[in-house]
């Protein structure tokens, strides 16, 4: 792939828009034309359209801001004579996936210090940039004493912000491992999930979600030791799984030294973030079904030496896989608690 290019089916996960919520209309200053009477009849100005964003279950959905760069909302228009009042400016809704943090800083201002919004929940919406007040005609103005005012408001500007949108998923279980040891091909067997899947490191590209029950489980790329100075994919990814409840650990039983492997991935989380490392984790012993059952006890006695209890896994053995989902109907039944 070409650098810049991006691919059609690549989540955004990080993007930055401008968003300008409507103007106020201005209130008119305006006069009966009845010689009788010259009664103020200015309207007031409609209100300017505010921006809100709204949780959805498209996980691709910021993909919408990639050309779009800046949203803006209808002004609302200025007061009309005889009384009538401008019309207001329609509100706009942009939909975010669930797990989106919208930062909202100041445009040209430098820090992002700004508020901060989080949308957790499908159908959840937040106002992030509120439209102008339309302003009051000279009609609002009359009295007994000014029967006749010139007086009128101008509309009042909406509210501009830059918005950072930083999609973060919310995943219970986050799958890790070196590349190649068969995240992507349990998920997809455990779950409805379509993540690639081939026998060379760096299949997965970007992270996948799948849905047993009501756990989501997020298979994000494989890290390399490096990765957090940015070898491989680097540790971007990681962010998706900083809210999981519990990391998933695979090694493969292909490996010649799978505790040296397990540690590799260890040392990258731990210099991406300690809340990460220390996440609850299981550790599983991948393609179990690739060497002898003898290895596979010596592996796991292994990892007890550094006192480590390590579950082996193959998605061609059913027993495990049953297991497997013991271990997931387990994390539910805590869920639910
Ligand atoms: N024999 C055997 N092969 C497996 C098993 N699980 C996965 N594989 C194979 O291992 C290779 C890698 O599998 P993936 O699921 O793509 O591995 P991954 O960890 O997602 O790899 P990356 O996305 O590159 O990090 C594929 O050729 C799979 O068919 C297993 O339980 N047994
Ligand atoms: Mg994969």
């Amino acid at each position: 792939m070409l650098p810049g290019k991006i691919a059609n089916n690549m989540i955004i996960d990080d993007i930055k828009i401008i968003v300008k919520a409507g103007n106020g209309g201005d209130g008119l200053a305006t006069f009966s034309k009845t010689k009788m009477t010259l009664g103020p009849t200015g309207g007031s100005g409609g209100n300017g359209g505010s921006i809100y964003i709204e949780g959805v279950s498209d996980l691709s959905a910021l993909r919408q801001f990639r050309f779009k760069k800046e949203i803006k909302a209808e002004n609302g228009q200025g007061g009309r004579a005889q009384l009538s009042d401008g019309p207001d400016g329609k509100n706009l809704i942009l939909y975010v996936p669930v797990g989106t943090i919208a930062n909202l800083k100041q445009i040209n201002s430098p820090i992002w210090a700004g508020r901060s919004i989080e949308i957790k929940k499908i159908g959840q919406r937040e106002l992030i940039a509120k439209g102008g007040k339309g302003g009051k005609g000279n009609y609002l103005f009359r009295s007994a004493i000014y029967t006749s005012p010139k007086k009128y408001e101008e509309g009042k500007p909406g509210e501009n912000f830059e918005v950072r949108f930083e999609l973060k998923m919310i995943a219970d279980v986050g799958f890790i491992g070196l590349p190649n040891v068969g995240k992507s091909s349990l998920l997809n067997e455990i779950t409805n999930a379509k993540s690639k899947v081939a026998n060379y490191p760096f299949t997965t590209l970007e992270p996948n979600l799948g849905v047993y029950f009501e756990l989501i489980l997020a298979d994000i790329p494989g890290l390399i030791e490096g990765a957090s100075e940015g070898k491989g994919l680097g540790t971007k990814f990681l962010r998706h799984i900083e809210r999981t409840k519990i990391l998933f650990h695979f090694v493969s039983a292909e490996s010649k030294n799978p505790i040296a492997d397990y540690k590799t991935v260890r040392t990258e989380l731990e210099s991406y973030s300690t809340a990460l490392s220390e996440k609850p984790e299981h550790i599983f012993i991948s393609k179990s079904d690739t060497v002898l059952k003898t290895d596979i006890e010596k592996m796991v006695n292994e990892f007890k030496k550094i006192k480590k209890e390590a579950t082996p896994i193959s998605i061609i053995d059913e027993a495990s896989l049953k297991e497997f989902k013991q271990t997931l109907n387990k994390l539910i039944s805590e869920k639910q608690s």
